[in-house]
C-alpha cells in the first residue's frame, strides 16, 4: 500500500552577515507558503538557516559568536514561523545554532528541528560530524571553525513517528558519514531530513570545483539506496559574505534515484509526493538487514575510530 506525503525542501539564497533574523524568517515563511500552496505537509530548511555561515569566521570576543544563537526556540524573531506552521497546517524541519545554560555551564550545538503540522516541536537533533577545525587554517580565505564554535551533539541519532512513516534528522556533514543513516535505518526511519552548507571550495585540499557537487550527490544517492529510504536535503546556496556555497537541494528516492532537484542558487521549492512505502522493497530483498548483516564482523566500527593498519602478513 503506498503511503505518499509531499515534502519540500526549501533551498534558501544566501543570508548576509548584515541580514536581520526578522528578514530571514520572512523569507522562510514565504517558502513555507509556496509550498503549502502546493500541497506539501512537510518543509525542510537548510543547516544554520536563520544567519549566514558564520563559521567561516573566525571572532574576537565570545558575545560576537554568541550573536549568533537562539536561546529560545521559538524566540521572538521565530514566533511567525511557528504560527504559520500551525494557520497552514504544515510542519517544517530548521536549522539553527542552538545555546543551552545550565546552571554556570553553557553549551552550543548546531542544531534542527522538526515541527508539526499543529506548530509544536516534535524532536530535536544536534549536529554529531563537526567538520573543519577549532584553530584557524593559515593562509585560507575563510575559515571552517564548526569544531571551535559548537560542542559534539549529545542526542544520538534519534527517529519519530511523523509526517505519515518513521522519520530522522541529520546535518551537512552527518551525510558523508554512512553511520548515520544505517544507525537511523536500523531504528526504522524511511525518511532523513537535512539541511546543509557546502563551500564551494575545499579550505584543506585543492580539488577540482565539480567534486564538490559529485560528492554531496553521491552520498545521498548511496545513502538513500543502502538504507532503502528517502533523504531529503535543503541547501543555503549562492555567493555568501563574499564566498561560494554549492546548491544541489535535491529529494532523493529510497531507489537512490533523484526524484526533484534545484535549478536555481536563490530561494527556491522543490517538491516531491513521496511514496514512504517505496523503500520496503528493498529492507524486503538486497538491504533485508535481519537477513544479510553480518555484525559479527562489524565490531571495529564502534571500537576504533582512526586507522590502524592491521595486515594479514
Ligand atoms: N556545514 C558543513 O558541515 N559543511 C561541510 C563542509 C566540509 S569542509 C570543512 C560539508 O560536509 O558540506
Amino acid at each position: 500500500m503506498p503511503r505518499r506525503v509531499k515534502i519540500a525542501a526549501a533551498q534558501l539564497g544566501p543570508i548576509q552577515r548584515a541580514d536581520s533574523r526578522e528578514s530571514v524568517v520572512a523569507r522562510l515563511q514565504a517558502l513555507l507558503e509556496e509550498a503549502a500552496a502546493g500541497g506539501s505537509t512537510l518543509v525542510v530548511f537548510p543547516e544554520l538557516a536563520l544567519t549566514t555561515f558564520f563559521p567561516r569566521w573566525l571572532y574576537q570576543s565570545q558575545d560576537e559568536v554568541d550573536a549568533w544563537f537562539e536561546e529560545e526556540m521559538p524566540g521572538a524573531a521565530t514566533r511567525p514561523l511557528f504560527d504559520a506552521a500551525k494557520r497552514l497546517g504544515v510542519g517544517f524541519h530548521l536549522g539553527y545554532a542552538e545555546l543551552v545554560r545550565e546552571g554556570n555551564q553553557v553549551r552550543r550545538f548546531n542544531t534542527a528541528i522538526l515541527v508539526g503540522r499543529d506548530g509544536k516541536l516534535v524532536g530535536k537533533y544536534r549536529k554529531i560530524h563537526l567538520p573543519g577545525t577549532a584553530e584557524p587554517v593559515p593562509g585560507a580565505p575563510y575559515q571552517h571553525l564548526e569544531k571551535r564554535y559548537f560542542d559534539v551533539g549529545d542526542l544520538g541519532f534519534p527517529v519519530w513517528k511523523a509526517f505519515g512513516g518513521v522519520t530522522g534528522m541529520c546535518i551537512c556533514n552527518d551525510r558523508r558519514w554512512p553511520e548515520t543513516f544505517r544507525v537511523m535505518a536500523l531504528k526504522g526511519a524511511e525518511l532523513v531530513v537535512l539541511g546543509y552548507n557546502t563551500p564551494d571550495s575545499n579550505i584543506h585540499h585543492p580539488e577540482p570545483v565539480h567534486l564538490r557537487m559529485f560528492h554531496h550527490m553521491l552520498s545521498l544517492q548511496a545513502n538513500a539506496y543502502q538504507n532503502g529510504m528517502w533523504i531529503v536535503a535543503a541547501a543555503k546556496a549562492g555567493r555568501e559574505d563574499g564566498f561560494g556555497l554549492i546548491g544541489g537541494t535535491c529529494i532523493v528516492a529510497p531507489t537512490g534515484e533523484i526524484a526533484a532537484q534545484a535549478l536555481t542558487e536563490g530561494d527556491e521549492v522543490v517538491a516531491y509526493d513521496c511514496d514512504l512505502a517505496l523503500g520496503e522493497y528493498i529492507r524486503r530483498t538486497v538491504f533485508d538487514f535481519a537477513r544479510h548483516r553480518r555484525i559479527e564482523h562489524y565490531g571495529i566500527i564502534t571500537s576504533q575510530t582512526g586507522v590502524k593498519v592491521q595486515t594479514q602478513n
